[in-house]
C-alpha cells in the first residue's frame, strides 16, 4: 500500500486519513482564515518568502494572528516536505480563525491553527500551454476592495468557485470576473495579461485582482527582455481584440488564453510574445535563486 502523506496540523504530523479539524472551527463555519497556494520544482521552493510575506499581509489584514514567526512557518513549510520526501511538490498552507464558537464573534476563537498540505502534482497536460485554454467572462462579479477583495487571499472563495462552475457548465475552460464597473481583472485563481502592439497590461490590484507572485515573476521577466507591462484597466472590448492574452498562477504557472467569449484572440494561437515569456519562466522556476531549497 502506498504511504498516506503527513500533513501538518499545529505542529503534529497526521495521515492524510486522520488529517481533521474541528466542525467549530471558523476556517470551515465562516471561511474565517487566509491561505497560499505554493509549489516546489526540483527541489526549490518557488518564491517561499514572497508566498510567506503575502499569507501574513493577509492574516494582518482579517486581523488574524498566526501563532508562528515567518521563520518558523518557513521551517515548518520545508520540515513538511522533508517528511514526505518531496522534491516536487504543491503546497497549500492554510490559517484559520481556530475553534470558536456558533456566533460570528472571533474573539471566542482563541487560536488560530495552521495547516500545511505538500502533496505531490499530477502535472496536468501540455496541450493548454501549447494550444491555449478557452474562456469567459462571467455573470459574478469580482469582489469590491471595500468587501470581501481578492487583494485578501482569504478562505472566502465562493465568488471564483461560482465563475469556474458557469465556465465548466458554459463547455469552458477558465472563467474572467469583471470588477464593478464592467472592467476585466482576473480568472478565478489566475492573474491576466494582455498584449497589444508589443506592450504588456494586466490590471491592477485595485481593481480587486490578488497581486499575484506568478504575475510578478512574468512582469520582471518581460521587462528585462524591454519589454512594456502596464497595470491598468482592461475592457472586455480590449481583451476581445488584443494580439495576445494569458494567464499567470502558481497552480497553472503560464498559460495562453486562445478564446474569450467565443471570441478566438488573433489568430488563436499562443502569440509569440507569450511563447518568449513562457519559456523564460520555465528556467526562472528551476533556478535556485528564485526559492528556498528542501534539502541543504
Ligand atoms: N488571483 C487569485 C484570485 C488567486 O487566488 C492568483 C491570482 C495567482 O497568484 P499567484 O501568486 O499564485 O501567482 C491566485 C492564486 C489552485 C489555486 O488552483 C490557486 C490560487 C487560488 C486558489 C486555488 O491551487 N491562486
Amino acid at each position: 500500500m502506498e504511504k498516506e502523506i503527513a500533513i501538518y496540523i499545529d505542529g503534529i504530523y497526521y495521515p492524510k486519513s486522520n488529517a481533521k479539524i474541528s466542525v467549530y472551527d471558523h476556517g470551515l463555519l465562516y471561511g474565517d482564515g487566509v491561505f497560499e497556494g505554493i509549489r516546489a520544482y526540483e527541489g526549490i521552493v518557488f518564491k517561499l518568502r514572497e508566498h510567506i510575506e503575502r499569507l501574513y499581509l493577509s492574516a494582518h489584514a482579517i486581523m488574524l494572528k498566526i501563532p508562528l514567526s515567518k521563520e518558523e512557518m518557513l521551517k515548518a513549510v520545508i520540515e513538511t516536505l522533508r517528511k514526505n520526501k518531496l522534491t516536487n511538490a504543491y503546497i497549500r498552507l492554510v490559517v484559520t480563525r481556530g475553534v470558536g464558537d456558533l456566533g460570528l464573534d472571533p474573539r471566542k476563537c482563541p487560536k488560530a491553527s495552521v495547516i500545511i498540505i505538500a502533496d505531490s502534482i499530477n502535472l496536468h497536460s501540455s496541450s493548454a500551454k501549447e494550444k491555449g485554454i478557452s474562456t469567459m467572462i462571467s455573470w459574478v462579479r469580482r469582489n469590491t476592495v471595500d468587501s470581501t477583495t481578492h487583494e485578501i487571499k482569504s478562505l472566502n472563495y465562493l465568488n471564483s468557485i461560482l465563475a469556474k462552475i458557469e465556465a465548466t457548465a458554459t463547455g469552458v475552460d477558465e472563467a474572467i470576473s469583471l470588477d464593478k464597473i464592467g472592467c476585466v481583472v482576473e480568472g478565478v485563481g489566475e492573474n491576466l495579461f494582455i498584449v497589444k502592439d508589443g506592450k504588456l497590461f494586466t490590471p491592477p490590484s485595485s481593481s480587486g485582482a490578488l497581486s499575484g507572485i506568478t504575475a510578478k515573476v512574468a512582469t520582471r521577466i518581460a521587462r528585462s527582455r524591454g519589454l512594456e507591462v502596464f497595470e491598468t484597466r482592461i475592457t472586455p472590448f480590449q481583451l476581445f481584440t488584443a494580439d495576445e492574452a494569458f494567464f499567470t498562477g502558481t497552480a497553472m504557472e503560464m498559460v495562453p488564453i486562445r478564446e474569450v467569449n467565443s471570441r478566438q484572440i488573433a489568430d488563436g494561437k499562443p502569440g509569440p510574445i507569450t511563447k518568449k515569456l513562457m519559456a523564460a519562466f520555465q528556467k526562472v522556476i528551476v533556478d535556485p535563486n528564485e526559492g528556498v531549497p528542501i534539502y541543504s
